[in-house]
């Protein structure tokens, strides 16, 4: 019923937890092989990209993407929706809008909002900073209904904005729009919830993708996270979405993606 699914790169990104980054054209090849259902792609800029091709590819392996990841463009250009900067938070929204041409043209359903979300500057009023967040979103979600934008909560060392479910779930809410749901991530949830199965009850209306990693960040099975109990509340709740593995390449690509398909296997997903 929950899709099997793992994140990769497109040519040329450098976030870390990532499996796959090289060789796009087979690292799809060997997802699909492995009996993975699905792949998150994260994309820095899809100007960058060629859409037609990924496109085809993802049809000949038959693989859905159930979202995109864009957090790139915060790590590696700097863009985000918090920033005190005009300029740069037009450009993070006019990213985040082609993110979302892109997923309309290419079938995808959602666009992530992790890390473009962007953090408060030291000295700054946050919130302030939490008001430029709503409205940049507000600006992406109105500018196309059709697609999902989901609001990844994330640990306090990566930003100090909406790092657990109970404060997505309170901006959310605040927003009131139908096409903005929840991302969670176990990595995180890991750090900052102080009862993971409980916020996933809690949250049960929102969650909208989900993302697997360990207490390490390695494959899910290479820590000491509990996903079979995380398993269970997905499935009390009738979850029927992807579970997406977003992992280190560790200890190596191939045998990240070896392990977590594996393991997977014995979580009976
Ligand atoms: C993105 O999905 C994520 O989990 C963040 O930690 C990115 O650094
Ligand atoms: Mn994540």
């Amino acid at each position: 019923m929950m899709q099997k699914c793992i994140a990769i790169s497109t040519p040329g990104a450098r976030f870390s937890a990532l499996a796959v980054k090289e060789n796009f054209r087979d690292s799809i090849r060997k997802v699909a092989e492995l009996g993975y259902d699905a792949v998150e792609l994260h994309i820095r800029d899809p100007h960058g990209i060629d859409a037609d091709e990924i496109g085809s590819l993802l049809h000949q392996y038959r693989l859905p993407v159930p979202t995109i990841g864009t957090g790139q463009a915060y790590g590696e250009e700097g863009l985000s929706f918090a920033d005190p900067d005009p300029v740069i938070r037009r450009k993070a929204v006019q990213r985040i809008q082609d993110q979302m041409d892109l997923a309309s043209r290419l079938g995808i359903p959602r666009v992530t909002i992790g890390l473009i979300r962007g953090t408060v500057k030291p000295g700054a009023d946050p919130n302030q900073a939490e008001e430029r967040v709503q409205e940049c979103m507000v600006e992406c979600l109105d500018y196309n209904p059709a697609v999902t934008l989901i609001l990844e909560p994330l640990n306090r060392y990566e930003t100090s904005l909406y790092n657990d479910t109970a404060s997505a779930k309170e901006v959310i809410d605040r927003i009131g729009k139908p096409n903005l749901k929840m991302l969670i991530d176990t990595f995180h949830m890991n750090i900052e919830e102080p009862d993971i199965i409980g916020s996933i009850l809690g949250v049960r209306d929102y969650i909208s993708h989900v993302h697997f990693a360990d207490s390490n960040r390695w494959a899910p099975g290479c820590g000491h996270i509990d996903f079979k109990k995380i398993v269970r509340a997905l499935r009390r709740i009738k979850y029927r979405g992807a579970i997406c593995a977003e992992i280190l390449p560790k200890p190596t690509s191939d045998e990240c993606l070896r392990l977590t398909i594996e393991y997977f296997g014995k979580l009976g997903l």
